[in-house]
């Protein structure tokens, strides 16, 4: 939810910045005010702006100060964070204002502001990893996912005004043929009105009503439905009177468009839809964790360009801007919760695992966050399925069981949209019944059967014929495979961590399994190279990208973009 009309100030900028190795910044009064030279800029992770934090994966302060010259109104005051952690606590003038966990969803804090003075505003940031964040780790070298553990306010923050009436939240349903739910959140203690205005690309009003119930529905007639060909968005309005006077005033860009899972499909306005496209990464030297929108732009147009028309947000929600951008480009989005155990038994034991996740505190952290990503993207055209978590040890029994009841969970929140997530435990795995799409991550050829792609293709259409055997009505996605190739590295014949190693694997994976007719969609293993703890099977970043990090083609771009225009359904 947005809006043009609530005052807002943006805190982008240079802070102050501290580091609290021994974690004695609370009995030492820093929330009053930090002493420290350091400067850090806001929005982006702490550890690249310089190379002595870069290691650094503890407590970080800091500080703002603002001169607020207009109360707006005597409006409430909220403080917005689109991304930061993993743990955020805030304090303004000394006082304390909140604490949220984890990293990639949106949160706010009311706060009280002086108004002709300076105010100080102070974060405290903890992003010292363990086994019970999420995603879990040990220490910044030993962690269950393979992205660096990047710390600090890595997404805008802002400061917003409202009046004591306004709108908390819009939930919109569409489908293709016109119909049109909004439901609204609101907070007033007096008798209000609603209006609803739907307005076209070329600014047309084509909806205006007055309403004073918070569920407003309606056949729209004549829309453009929203489509990859045709993303055609909507501005949907909502505006809130009392005794005739606005109070508030808050959109979302929507898209007529209805998603459905049948016959071993998905469906996109009725019409069978193939996936191409990546698993993605929010990675980039020195901003870190936050996407720049230019960066973001580029990615796109090289998306589009190559024929792609879908990703993952693996392994965690990406940011606003980076998801109003496939809204906007057509992109089919799988939104993931910021669940990723691929090394898990790294971090823990087997019993460790079991024990976690048969732990109710646990199950309600891990429904805390995912509540929070559906609230923000859930009006979203471009997320058409959500991944549950990414490639938990699901032969375990009790990890099993928590997918279960975690699908129960997205379902009840949102019963709109198909459920899935990324395995890769292939034919061992307990918890494939529970979605309505499989999808399955595959390294034969790489982490086995490596320098050896024949047989390791192999190993997977026979393992795939399996699955499709005991699960005939659920489609199959291939969400990850690919190679490291090291840019400027070549061998004739293709030899592992070579460009050619890296397009004939994903060449050969796609050549091989295109044909069956129960595969709706290939996702290669990455758009661009991206940064991982250190460990010696990697070269500082993970190099499955097609991309360099600095997004310049490997030879694998032109395979790839030959593959999706031209071998495979659109
Ligand atoms: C998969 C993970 C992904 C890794 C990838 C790899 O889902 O996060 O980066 O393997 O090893 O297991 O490159």
């Amino acid at each position: 939810m947005r809006s043009f009309y609530r005052p807002k100030i943006d805190l982008q900028g240079f802070w102050k910045f501290k580091i609290d190795n021994e974690n004695t910044g609370e009995e030492n009064g820093w929330y009053k005010g930090l002493e420290s030279e350091d400067i850090i800029y806001v929005p982006a992770s702490w550890n690249e702006q310089n190379p002595k934090w870069d290691q650094f994966s503890g407590i970080a302060w800091y500080q703002k100060d603002l001169f607020v010259s207009n109360d707006n109104g005597n409006r409430k005051a909220w403080m917005v964070f689109e991304g930061a952690g993993y743990i955020t606590k805030l304090w303004i003038n000394g006082e304390y204002g909140g604490t949220h966990e984890g990293s990639f969803t949106q949160f706010k804090f009311p706060i009280k502001l002086k108004v002709n003075e300076f105010n100080k505003i102070v974060v405290k940031i903890d992003n010292t990893p363990s086994p019970y964040n999420l995603p879990p780790a040990r220490d910044l070298n030993n962690a269950a996912f393979d992205f660096f553990n990047y710390g600090g306010i890595h997404r805008p923050v802002y400061i917003e005004f409202v009046d004591e009436c306004h709108v908390e939240d819009i939930t919109v349903y569409t489908k293709s043929y016109g119909h049109l739910k909004v439901e609204i959140l609101s907070e007033c203690n007096q008798r209000f009105s609603l209006r609803f205005k739907l307005v076209d690309k070329e600014g047309r009003v084509i909806l205006n009503e007055e309403s004073s119930n918070e569920v407003f529905e309606k056949d729209v007639n004549n829309v453009i439905p929203w489509s990859p060909d045709n993303p055609y968005l909507y501005t949907l309005i909502v505006e809130m009177y009392v005794g005739g006077n606005l109070k508030d005033s808050v959109y979302e860009r929507i898209g007529f468009r209805d998603v459905e899972v049948k016959d071993g499909k998905i469906y996109l306005n009725g019409k069978p839809i193939f996936l191409k496209g990546f698993g993605r990464h929010e990675d980039f030297p020195i901003l870190g964790k936050f996407t720049y929108g230019a960066v973001l732009v580029r990615d796109f147009y090289l998306m589009r360009k190559i024929g792609a028309n879908s990703f993952r947000t693996s392994h965690y929600p990406y940011s606003n801007e980076h998801l109003d951008l496939a809204d906007e480009m057509g992109f089919l989005v799988i939104l993931e919760p910021p669940l990723c155990y691929s090394n898990i038994s790294r971090v823990m034991s087997q019993e460790e695992i079991a024990k976690m996740f048969g732990d109710v505190k646990y199950f309600e952290k891990v429904r805390d966050t995912i509540k929070e990503m559906i609230r923000q993207h859930k009006n979203r055209p471009s997320v058409i399925m959500y991944s549950v978590m990414n490639e938990p040890p699901s032969d375990i029994r009790e990890v099993a069981e928590f997918i279960r009841r975690e699908v129960e969970l997205f379902k009840s929140l949102d019963s709109s949209r198909p459920v899935t997530f990324a395995s890769h435990r292939s034919v061992r795995d307990l918890a494939l019944e529970y979605v309505d799409v499989i999808s399955l991550n595959y390294y034969h050829g790489w982490y086995t059967e490596w320098g050896d792609i024949d047989s390791g293709v192999k190993v997977v259409a026979i393992e795939l014929e399996e699955i499709h055997k005991k699960f005939p009505e659920k489609p199959i996605i291939i969400t990850e495979f690919g190679a490291d190739a090291i840019y400027g590295l070549h061998s004739d014949p293709p030899q592992m961590w070579s460009e050619e190693y890296q397009s004939e694997m994903i060449r050969k994976y796609i050549e091989a399994l295109r044909e069956k007719d129960y595969i709706v969609g290939f996702h290669i293993w990455n758009f661009a190279d991206f940064r991982t703890p250190q460990n010696p099977s990697r070269t500082i970043l993970n190099r499955k990208g097609i991309f360099t990090r600095d997004r310049q083609p490997k030879l694998a771009a032109k395979v790839v973009e030959e593959l999706f225009k031209n071998k495979l359904r659109s």
